[in-house]
């Protein structure tokens, strides 16, 4: 199987876990975009859902497969999402945000009784880290905001280079919010929540990537099937 299959294969699972009449979560990425594919052809076929997305990618996807949508305004609390990750340690704690939509999507996930993640199994790690965590920052005094990122992360213990974020034309990348993203190149990240606690506290910190105590399950495909945790 490809690593699209796997990844379909994923999102098949976390099909299964839709009821008529849920609120849902919509992710954003390669592999929620096939959750958001086959939840657009049952929802061709009569199934009543309502859906928050969480980037403006997602939300034209969803819209242009005739999904109901709202909005957190609206459907403040939702029922499930659905989302993938670029990394899941063992204790369904996440790195998100290679996709630039971790902040929508952790306002999303916490909105909701329950967040699944989907992914291929190359997600699964035993130590997150190696995946470069994602920081998304407000642009006005990025120096300053890197270098007090930078002690607070030295101050949890963990080391390593913050590189902002840019498009592969090399402009710089800006979110759906307008903000930055400055990728932080750990390798590991021996005490996640005391990283997550040190970034949150920096001025000019929007969101990380850390979602700790957010992911209730994961769906992973292999070839050798399914594995899911939670
Ligand atoms: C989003 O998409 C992100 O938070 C994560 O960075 C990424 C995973 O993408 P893919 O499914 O394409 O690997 O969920």
């Amino acid at each position: 199987m490809s690593p699209d299959d796997l990844k379909k294969l994923a999102a098949a699972r976390a099909l299964e876990l839709v009821r008529p009449g849920m609120r849902l979560g919509l992710g954003t990425g390669s592999t929620a975009k096939h959750f958001v594919d086959l939840l657009g052809a049952r929802v061709a076929a009569g199934l009543d859902v309502l859906c928050v997305a969480t980037s403006e990618v997602t939300q034209a996807q969803a819209e242009s497969l005739g999904i109901p949508m709202s909005t957190l305004d609206e459907t403040p609390e939702l029922d499930l999402t659905v989302d993938g990750a670029d990394e899941v340690d063992p204790q369904l704690r996440l790195i998100k945000g290679a996709g630039a939509a971790l902040l929508r999507e952790k306002i999303v996930a916490a909105a909701s009784k329950r967040m699944v993640v989907i992914a291929d199994d190359s997600k699964l790690v035993a130590e997150l880290g190696r995946f470069p965590l994602p920081i998304e920052v407000v642009p006005f005094g990025l120096e300053a905001t890197r270098r007090a990122m930078a002690a607070a992360i030295t101050a949890s213990g963990a080391a390593g280079e913050l590189r902002l974020r840019k498009r592969p034309d090399g402009t710089v990348l800006l979110t759906d919010g307008g903000h930055y993203i400055l990728d932080a190149h750990l390798g590991r990240i021996a005490n996640p929540e005391l990283l997550g606690a040190a970034l949150n506290v920096v001025p000019g910190v929007v969101e990380h990537g850390l979602f700790l105590g957010l992911a209730a399950g994961a769906i992973l495909a292999s070839g050798d099937g399914l594995k899911i945790l939670g």
